[in-house]
């Protein structure tokens, strides 16, 4: 049995549809990190970072870094179809773009968030926040060109490089004429079970 620790509008939600589209048995833990959960030295015993998620394999191996999660869960679950068979050119493609998400976008995404910790000027987080935004919109731009032909980022086929882009897409402000964005998020949305966990993680 895996345990993933999650909260609702974080990363959690890419190792959480992997899990749940590979049928994996999982017990979840809710961290509130508005109410400084992820503070406690329990958890930062799990996660050092103190940042959410965090999965426990069924034999007690503790992951941190969502990345790393989803390249695990893919190789464990083969069955799920989320991944190119591993030393493939296509699995190349796929590690690529899960790299560059979690690197790049999500590195970006949370100097948007938390620019103070970003500088040691108090007076330079709005500059950082500016400058995340300018990087973001870099990022979408390149990722919205490897989408053509798409609708996904390795062509015809579905992975998880994709549901981690969702959960990035989530949090980008994306503009209607960025047209492979929007049709690779309706195309994601429109499979029940990621709506549904999607749901959980990014309404109400
Ligand atoms: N590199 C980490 C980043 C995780 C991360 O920063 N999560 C955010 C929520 S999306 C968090 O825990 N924020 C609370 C904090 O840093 O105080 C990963 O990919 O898992």
């Amino acid at each position: 049995m895996y345990r993933l620790y999650w909260n609702k509008d974080t990363g959690a939600f890419a190792p959480d549809i992997v899990l749940r589209l590979a049928g994996a048995p999982c017990e979840r833990i809710r961290v509130d990190h508005k109410a400084g959960e992820h503070r406690h030295p329990d958890y930062l015993r799990l996660n050092p970072m103190g940042e959410i998620p965090t999965l426990v394999l069924p034999d007690g191996t503790v992951l941190t870094e969502s990345a790393a999660m989803i390249l695990h869960l893919v190789d464990a679950h083969p069955g799920a179809g989320l991944a190119p068979s591993p030393g493939s050119a296509d699995r190349a493609r796929f590690d690529r773009w899960l790299v560059f998400m979690a690197v790049n976008l999500y590195g970006a995404v949370l100097r948007q968030a938390y620019p103070e910790r970003f500088t040691t000027d108090p007076a330079g987080a709005p500059g950082v926040r500016e400058a995340a935004d300018r990087a973001v919109d870099r990022y979408w731009a390149l990722i919205a060109d490897a989408l053509v032909p798409g609708p996904f980022l390795l062509g015809e086929r579905r992975t998880a490089a994709d549901l981690y882009l969702l959960l990035l897409l989530t949090w980008y402000d994306f503009r209607e004429e960025m047209t492979p964005l929007s049709t690779l998020w309706d195309r994601l949305l429109a499979d029940p079970a990621v709506a549904e966990t999607w749901s959980d993680y990014f309404s109400g």
